[in-house]
């Protein structure tokens, strides 16, 4: 087949997923244009089967909001005709998908052909930014005029039939992840370097937005400390950052925790440690713990959004109330200081990630998109 791809080209979990599935689709043989408006990070090998093509956006002062969706709206009807598309896949209904339906509007009257778009729903577009109401009518429309909808988790499912008059049926297809590339032996000169007397290695990966409560991470971290040698790895950068920071000095322990920005290897930091730390506001799935999972580590998350559908309470980790920093520092206290307890708990959230290996996922993507499209 020959597919288009429109995402969010960032660090962000829909961005990371959409540009994965682009990848593994090219692997299996399909073309796949990606269209953003910058490269995206994980676009970072070279595949035959892979286009990317850049959406500009001409400034103009009369702009003080360039039209973004114009411009993409634009190129998709560009690249839909002049590659002969067979369907279209935009990640994070805003502003893609009203994008994808104009596009395909416009090469229907051009073309007489009708090129179906997939939506899939990630989250934020849905809970937060969907909701709105200057957004809202646009994106309830979109949802609606998409072939096909899906979403990340059952309860972005059940949130976005909450808040919107949804007419479709959508189909949940959960999230993925390569366990091959997240299956990785620790670099003993690393672990060496971050944790020196062999403290334990807390972890955490965000976008550093409100929505993740980066500083309860650091106040679970200095409750554990309290009780056992440790270290913490804060990955990613974000608004919340410095407060962060500021509050890690006010506390003293800035030899403790180390801010180690955007990465793209996350695989090898997480071959090092030994738990993840999600106390999200909010996720709809959380990509970055199940990235966790399948690099042997176990997730101590908040009990929120689709975070209990990945997550299993003494399986592959520990769930706690939004807030409750007592019982998740007792939570990761109790596996941390364990040493056979927190091997056992370490395998079983691997094979717990294992059902979600990108193999397995990758066809339902395909059975979907055959409902349009015969597979060629
Ligand atoms: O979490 C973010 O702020 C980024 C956001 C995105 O759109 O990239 O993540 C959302 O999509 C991810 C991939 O499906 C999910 O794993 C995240 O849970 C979801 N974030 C929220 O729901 C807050």
């Amino acid at each position: 087949m020959r597919i288009g791809i429109v995402c969010y080209p960032t660090f962000g979990g829909s961005g990371v997923l959409a540009t994965e599935l682009g990848k593994a689709l090219a692997t299996k043989g399909h073309d796949v244009h990606f269209i953003t408006y910058r490269q995206p990070v994980r676009l970072n090998e070279f595949n035959a089967n892979i286009f990317y093509h850049e959406v500009r956006v001409p400034e103009y002062p009369l702009f003080e909001y360039p039209p973004y969706e114009l411009a993409l709206s634009s190129t998709l009807v560009d690249v839909i005709i002049r590659h002969d598309l067979d369907l279209l896949h935009v990640h994070y209904a805003i502003p893609h998908a009203s994008a994808a339906y104009m596009a395909k509007q416009i090469v229907k009257e051009k073309t007489g052909r009708s090129v179906p778009f997939v939506t899939t729903l990630h989250g934020t577009d849905i809970t937060l930014v969907g909701k709105d109401k200057t957004y809202e009518p646009v994106v309830t429309f979109s949802i609606n005029e998409s072939d096909a909808i899906t979403a990340v988790s059952n309860n972005l499912k059940e949130e976005t039939l909450k808040f919107f008059s949804i007419k479709k049926e959508i189909d949940v297809i959960y999230n993925f992840v390569d366990i091959d590339r997240f299956n990785k032996k620790p670099i003993d000169a690393f672990k060496k370097a971050v944790a020196p007397k062999g403290e334990k290695i807390l972890v955490h990966a965000s976008n550093f937005r409100k929505i993740k409560r980066v500083c309860d991470v650091t106040k679970i971290f200095a409750k554990v400390r309290e009780e056992i040698p440790c270290k913490l790895l804060m990955v990613g950068d974000g608004p919340e950052r410095p407060k962060c920071e500021e509050y890690i000095n006010k506390l003293g322990l800035e030899n403790d925790v180390r801010f180690m920005g955007k990465q793209e290897q996350i695989e090898e930091i997480l071959a090092i440690s030994d738990l993840f730390v999600i106390p999200s506001e909010y996720e709809s799935f959380g990509l970055a713990a199940l990235e966790a999972m399948a690099a042997h580590v176990p997730v101590l998350s908040s009990n929120v959004g689709g975070l209990p559908e990945i997550n299993i309470e003494g399986e592959t980790g520990f769930l706690f109330e939004v807030g409750d920093i007592e019982t998740a520092a007792k939570k990761a206290l109790h596996l941390l200081s364990d040493e056979v307890y927190l091997q056992k708990i370490k395998d079983q959230a691997h094979k717990h990630a294992l059902q979600f290996d990108i193999k397995k996922i990758i066809p339902l993507y395909e059975k979907l998109y055959g409902r349009f499209c015969r597979m060629q």
